[in-house]
């Protein structure tokens, strides 16, 4: 490592950050006085924890099904895991995990809740919030996205435990920016606290969850490199703060082998001897149609048959995080949701008679690859991180590291590559799908621009670009377009609000803003894009793009917003060719020339 890189990872830490064991015993202190609930799962079942249950399905080598559901209220979820519930009853397809999604404000302070825009799915407000999901069914409950990893992680954690959830939490979101919130050591903090109370009640056996694409490793190029962090990860988790730990990951990876021996690498490393190492894996999300959605069953069966076989096989012990078609289009629904379910189930009923067919001589080597390059990218960054002064074995910096670092520099900085290639440059051993994925999609859009006559068509123009939320590849794939076709693009990279997005356009005095939104909240944000833009007496052509759905008060499922945009005054607009078209027809007025 060299001295620029050195002195990057000391700025990561700011200079007042209070020391990470006294913040941890705080946590752990009150993790002693919080009740440690029972979920209904566990009362009717007779299990003391979940990962109890879990434990016993991997010696079994029997697969435990889990879904994915956040819908637009409390009522309708709960009427939601419900009716799941029910249609189990009548038809034998049990589901056995509820991972819940509820809305991001959930993970934000209750005074910044009514003032940030509103994406997909309900907010957990009140402790009977919780109660109620978790008396729903007698299935087990996950409360995992924006609990621990939020800016309200003390809270929410809290909550989970109360009701009796054994694995809570997507610690990997702590690298996630919440909007309006800007207290990067009070976020931290609460989440070693947080780690804290999951460390008291390491003998009742509950679980830091983690999902690996939501967070820093959703940029990596390599899985390596996913398999380091995961060490990194585990090493704060498990040995600074003494709390249980499982890892989670997987709908941006879309090749089964890979799936399979990366799972084989976590059950190696991150098992214990009373607890499954994998937490869940989630299916191919990324390789879906949004029409003719019942071809997409062509593209999940076969991943889920792999990973059955490979899990009655290998006893890896993990739950299958099913998605149904539609998954790209908009949220889950409860029917859709059965629907895939129902198809899994029947698949495995049969699947013994596949596992003798299979060889997975090719997962067994490629995960030993995962286990030798990725034990030395996590070496690195603790060698990386001491060599640089920091104090490795104090959580709270380790902490700041992944909420602070870019994801990019990091894979760079630690690879082993880097070491082993003459020149130094970066070559991955397992590449991941997503980042060659794009370009292999700019590639066509590019191409059938050119035929369309935009080659060049945007010599002059500088475009500002920013995601609203942490989808990075819509983005990723803008800009790689509007440069092929000449332009200059300042992307200010993901997690914008829109005043960070007029910031932007300020500084730079674009032609064009693009912005990519994906997570429901595309109506809201464009309100206040328009507001602040007017505030400021600024008045820029704004593109956005993504996916602009969103729920509207008092309905149930998400719909298309790009009629409501577009009546605002901001451009919705998801083809590229259609895009470009429209910017050449938009002159340069004087609005904010400064140029
Ligand atoms: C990968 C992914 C993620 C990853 C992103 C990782 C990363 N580093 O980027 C992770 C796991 C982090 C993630 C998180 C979430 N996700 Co997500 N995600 C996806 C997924 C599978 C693929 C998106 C993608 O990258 N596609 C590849 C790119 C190249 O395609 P694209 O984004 O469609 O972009 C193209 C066009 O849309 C267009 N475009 C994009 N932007 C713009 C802008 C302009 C101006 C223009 C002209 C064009 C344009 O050009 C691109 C090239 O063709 C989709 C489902 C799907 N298959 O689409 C869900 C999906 C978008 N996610 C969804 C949701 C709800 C979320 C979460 C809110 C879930 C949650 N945890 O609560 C969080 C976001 C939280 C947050 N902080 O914002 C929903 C959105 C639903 C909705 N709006 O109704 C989807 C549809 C999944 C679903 N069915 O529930 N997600």
């Amino acid at each position: 490592m060299d001295d620029m890189e050195k002195a990057y990872l000391r700025s990561l830490i700011p200079d007042n950050l209070p020391p990470g064991r006294k913040v941890l015993q705080e946590g752990i202190e009150i993790g002693r006085k919080v009740v440690t609930g029972k979920s209904r799962f566990q009362r009717e079942q007779g299990y003391a924890s979940d990962v109890d249950f879990r434990q016993e399905m991997k010696k079994k080598g029997e697969m435990v099904w889990g879904i994915i559901m956040g819908l637009a209220s409390v009522d309708d979820q709960v009427n939601g895991m419900d009716y799941l519930y029910q249609f189990a009853q009548r038809t034998g397809v049990d589901i056995d995990v509820h991972f819940i999604i509820a809305n991001m404000l959930t993970g934000l302070p209750r005074e910044l809740r009514n003032k940030a825009p509103k994406g997909t799915s309900f907010i957990l407000d009140k402790p009977l919030d919780w109660q109620r999901i978790a008396e729903a069914a007698p299935v087990s409950i996950d409360f995992g996205d924006f609990h621990l990893g939020s800016p309200n992680a003390l809270e929410n954690t809290i909550r989970a435990v109360e009701n009796g959830s054994s694995y809570s939490g997507v610690f990997a979101q702590l690298a996630w920016d919440f909007p309006l919130y800007d207290n990067d050591i009070k976020f931290v903090s609460d989440n070693l606290k947080a780690l804290g109370v999951l460390a008291a009640k390491r003998d009742e056996k509950f679980v830091a969850g983690t999902y690996y694409d939501d967070g820093i490793p959703g940029y990596f190029l390599d899985y390596a490199s996913y398999l380091g962090y995961a060490l990194f990860e585990h090493y704060i988790i498990c040995e600074l703060c003494g709390a249980r730990y499982a890892a989670s990951y997987g709908q941006m990876m879309n090749k089964p082998a890979q799936k399979i021996a990366f799972t084989m690498a976590c059950c190696r490393l991150l098992e214990k001897p009373d607890q499954p190492g994998v937490d869940y894996v989630y299916t191919n999300a990324i390789d879906h149609w949004d029409h003719d959605i019942e071809a997409n069953y062509g593209v999940s069966l076969p991943e889920y048959l792999m990973m059955i076989a490979a899990n009655k096989k290998y006893h890896l012990g993990m739950r299958i995080q099913l998605i149904p078609i539609t998954e790209k289009i908009a949220v889950p629904t409860p029917t859709a949701i059965a629907n895939m379910a129902a198809a899994a189930r029947r698949l495995e009923e049969n699947s013994d008679q596949w596992i003798d067919m299979l060889d997975f001589g090719t997962c067994e080597k490629m995960c030993d690859l995962l286990i030798e390059k990725g034990t030395i990218f996590f070496r690195n960054i603790l060698s990386g991180l001491q060599d640089a002064g920091l104090d490795i074995e104090d959580p709270m910096q380790m902490m700041m590291v992944i909420r602070r670092i870019n994801a990019i520099k990091m894979e760079k900085m630690f690879h082993p590559s880097r070491q082993e290639n003459p020149n130094g440059e970066f070559s991955a051993y397992v590449p991941t799908t997503m980042g060659q994925q794009c370009l292999e999609e700019k590639e066509r859009i590019v191409q059938n621009m050119i035929g369309l006559g935009f080659g060049g068509k945007l010599a002059d123009k500088r475009v500002v670009l920013a995601s609203a939320d942490a989808h990075y590849y819509g983005a990723f794939v803008v800009d790689e377009v509007l440069t092929a076709l000449g332009a200059e693009v300042l992307n200010g990279g993901v997690d914008f609000d829109g005043a960070d997005v007029l910031d932007l356009a300020e500084e730079e005095n674009p032609d064009f803003v693009c912005v990519s939104v994906h997570n429901g909240q595309a109506l809201d944000y464009s309100k206040q894009l328009l507001e602040l833009s007017s505030k400021r007496n600024k008045k820029w052509p704004i593109f956005m793009g993504g996916k602009l759905n969103g729920i509207l008060p008092g309905e149930s499922l998400p719909q298309d917003m790009s009629g409501f945009i577009n009546e605002m005054g901001i451009i919705a607009c998801n083809s590229l060719p259609e895009m470009v078209e429209r910017m050449l027809k938009i002159e340069r007025t004087d609005r904010n020339d400064t140029r």
